[in-house]
């Protein structure tokens, strides 16, 4: 076990409560839980959590569309979201909403301080409107041609074609989303953060070690342009948390949604006494904390959520892990279909480790996206996990079954391979740490590799044939048991159920701190299957339940 032990907290942005959770949404579920789960096993407190981003005017016009309350959509959507993340063995600690008291109470406290400090100022615009539905429109609501560089079709804040951002007002021929029609410009009053004031601290704050490198210059480029002060209100109707003092206006979800990190911690100290929320969110707090995003979300992460916690006097995040989009171009499936995968038709067609496995095997810590290829994906799963992985457990099973009634040998046959495998635990370590997870596995398969390769030699088999020399036999097939059992201490967090079955197979507990020991003169259970192997045909499912 490492020395010191740390206390760290790991979110997850929070999914939007107005629809399913896809395997967009699972690649960084999977990619946090990964490192949550390795930091767990090295005895390390860790505290998990994420929640329902509940507010906004998606939300409200979704429920409109489905003839029900916001509220009861977002229990609904809660109810499922939770469901999905549990199918997936993503291990949170807790997972809230943003509509919750914790949440309400922690953001007025903190625009109460931002307001306090001068940090709010009121300001007059002119916004689009929809005379129609009679509402202000969202930039999401707006479509127009980009001002930029002419392509049709865009949203009211930034162009897909040349990624330019601007504002609504720019666009070219805007139209509603929602009516269709052209909005008109309505003059309103609205609060903007001053967000120009932290502009020293955040460009000092973003080389200080908390960003990945070319999430450092991303965010150079907007400090260029200057930073300009962030509307933080929103008139009605809206489905949020109201202003205090102002009639009819409604505080920005994404004023709340990263406080929503703070009251979904909240939130569990209250369900476990012995976690102190002060502790962990405190300017002077000596835990981590970290944020898992997607690489569309940086601006809010390294700009706005750092100085409001400034302004208000809470600790900053140690880092910001980013991670690229999902894309399936290579693929039947359309780019716009791949988000519509949804995680519970996945589990209708393969099991969770499968998934997790993939995507482990395509993760780094740089945010290039990641191409998903479902022929690829069943071909990785059988040549790895069942050929090489499973396998190098069922082979030596049999023997030790058949011939030593369960009972693995006094000795290993070959002390310097399985040192040479413990010894890979530092590179293994690191990998994990540094969130490098295809180097992880790549290497794990490697151990795979040369176990079975030290099978294939000793050819136990052959020994059995010739009624050799029956104590060398169960001394190799009791190395391969513990070759299998290193590698699955590696693969562990990304595994959790094979990881569970290898346990109950083993009759020992696949534990980081007694990798060095190897189970000797133990019993270990019959062999069952540990994995099956999958097949294209469940693709077809999936594309058929996909497309329905
Ligand atoms: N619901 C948002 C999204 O893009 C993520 C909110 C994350 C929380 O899906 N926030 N911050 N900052
Ligand atoms: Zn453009």
């Amino acid at each position: 076990m490492s020395s010191v032990l740390r206390k760290i907290l790991v979110t997850c942005a929070l999914p939007y409560s107005n629809g399913p959770i896809h395997i967009g949404h699972m690649l960084e579920h999977i990619q946090a839980d990964i490192w949550v789960r390795y930091h767990r096993m090295r005895g390390h407190e860790v505290w998990f959590i994420s929640a329902d981003d509940s507010h906004g005017t998606a939300i409200m016009l979704k429920s409109e569309d489905l003839g029900i309350s916001s509220n009861q959509l977002i229990k609904n959507v809660h109810k499922e979201h939770k469901k999905d993340f549990l199918n997936f063995k993503i291990s949170h600690d807790n997972y809230y909403s943003t509509h919750s008291l914790e949440n309400l109470y922690l953001l007025r406290k903190i625009f109460k301080s931002l307001d306090e400090k001068g940090f709010i100022q009121e300001k007059k615009s002119s916004q689009f409107y929809d005379d129609i539905k009679k509402l202000f429109l969202p930039d999401r609501f707006i479509k127009g041609t980009c001002p930029i560089c002419n392509s049709e079709n865009q949203y009211g804040d930034s162009c897909e074609n040349c990624s330019s951002t601007y504002e609504p007002i720019d666009l070219i021929n805007p139209v509603s989303v929602i009516s269709g029609r052209r909005p008109s410009l309505k003059n309103t009053k609205h609060l903007y953060f001053n967000l120009p004031y932290f502009s020293n601290m955040l460009k000092q704050w973003i080389h200080s070690g908390v960003l990945q490198k070319s999430v450092v210059k991303k965010t150079e480029e907007w400090f260029k342009k200057g930073l300009k002060s962030w509307g933080i209100s929103r008139d009605a109707p809206y489905f949020g948390f109201k202003i205090p003092k102002y009639s009819n206006k409604y505080f920005y979800v994404w004023l709340d949604a990263p406080i929503g990190y703070m009251s979904a911690f909240k939130n569990l100290c209250i369900k476990n006494k012995k976690i102190n929320f002060n502790e962990f969110w405190d300017i002077k707090s000596n835990c981590e904390l970290y944020h898992f995003i997607g690489k569309d979300i940086i601006y809010f992460h390294t700009l706005f959520w750092p100085a409001i916690l400034e302004a208000s006097s809470f600790r900053k995040p140690n880092a910001i892990f980013v991670h690229g989009h999902l894309t399936m171009n290579g693929l039947k499936l359309s780019k716009s279909r791949g988000a519509l995968i949804t995680a519970s038709n996945w589990i209708k067609c393969f099991d969770s480790d499968s998934l997790r496995y993939y995507y482990a095997s395509k993760l780094s810590n740089k945010i290039n996206d990641i191409e998903i290829n479902l022929q690829e994906f069943v071909h990785k799963i059988n040549s790895d996990i069942v050929n090489k992985l499973v396998n190098l457990a069922s082979r030596n099973a049999s023997f030790i079954d058949k011939l030593f009634n369960g009972y693995l040998s006094n000795k290993l046959e070959d002390n310097e391979l399985y040192q040479y495998f413990i010894n890979k635990s530092i590179n293994i370590a690191s990998f994990l740490e540094n969130r490098e997870f295809s180097l992880m596995v790549r290497e794990s398969m490697k151990l795979a590799d040369i176990a079975n390769q030290y099978i294939n030699e000793k050819k136990p088999w052959m020994i059995q044939k010739r009624n050799i020399n029956n104590n060398n036999l169960q001394q190799i097939c009791t190395m391969g048991i513990n070759l299998f059992r290193i590698i699955m201490i590696f693969l562990k967090p990304i595994l959790p159920d094979l990881a569970k079955k290898t346990e109950f197979f083993l009759i020992s507990k696949l534990n980081w701190n007694n990798i060095k020991k190897p189970l000797l003169s133990h019993k270990i259970n019959k062999y069952t299957p540990l994995y099956k192997r999958i097949s294209y045909k469940q693709i077809e499912k999936l594309i058929i339940l996909t497309e329905k």
